[in-house]
């Protein structure tokens, strides 16, 4: 049966969207100071602009508009009863590698990671991602650096938080819509949940 032509307007339209912890600006931008000597030794690879460094907690890719304000209830039900808490870049890592998967190099987190992934369960849950959907390496909490990296990429970024990153407060989770275009991606802040004890500004 041919079902004619597929509506058009408001009704189809998708917006890019992910769920994110953010950085506050003076972290990234010592990050930025650190990883910068990198990047020109490693021009290849594709660098995670500054502004965007941003530690993921759910990717819904295109989504209804229609659909955000379910997300901010499931965003808020995940913050429920749950307190601001202390993170700090520790360690770093990859994953892929493959030819055909190339390799993302990333910062990991410590203290911290546990409540991230606990506030990942929680919004899997409440969001209604599939099981199967939720690989162990969204639940490797990561701060993704590089993508398409030379595998020596993670040694130095292992190097460059020596001395120690300082340590910074999580206290809200953000509702990103990313535009993607011919530059980097720019990430537009549309909705928050601030944890107990936040004020949701850094
Ligand atoms: P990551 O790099 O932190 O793992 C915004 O696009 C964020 O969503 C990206 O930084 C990426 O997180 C994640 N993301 C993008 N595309 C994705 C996809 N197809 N599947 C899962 N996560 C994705």
């Amino acid at each position: 049966m041919d079902d004619g032509p597929a509506p058009r307007g408001p009704r189809t339209e998708r917006w890019r969207l992910f769920i994110a912890a953010p950085l506050p600006d003076w972290l990234r931008e010592e990050i930025d100071a650190r990883v910068t000597p990198m990047r020109s030794a490693s021009p290849h690879a594709r660098w995670v602009h500054t502004a965007n460094l941003h530690l993921t907690l759910a990717f819904l890719g295109d989504t209804h508009p229609g659909d955000v304000p379910q997300i901010v209830d499931a965003m808020r039900g995940a913050v429920s009863g749950r307190g601001a808490f202390e993170a700090r870049i520790a360690g770093a890592g990859s994953f892929g590698g493959g030819r055909r998967r190339p390799l993302v190099a990333w910062l990991g987190l410590e203290p911290g990671a546990r409540e991230l992934v606990d506030l990942m369960r929680s919004l899997q849950v409440l969001l209604g991602i599939p099981p199967e959907e939720r690989s162990r390496r969204r639940e490797q909490v990561h701060l993704t650096i590089a993508r398409d990296a030379a595998p020596d990429l993670v040694e130095r970024l292992r190097e460059i938080i020596v001395p120690p990153l300082p340590a910074w407060v999580v206290d809200a989770i953000w509702l990103y819509r990313s535009h993607l275009g011919s530059g980097p991606p720019r990430y537009e802040e549309l909705e928050r949940a601030v944890l107990a004890g936040g004020d949701g500004d850094g």
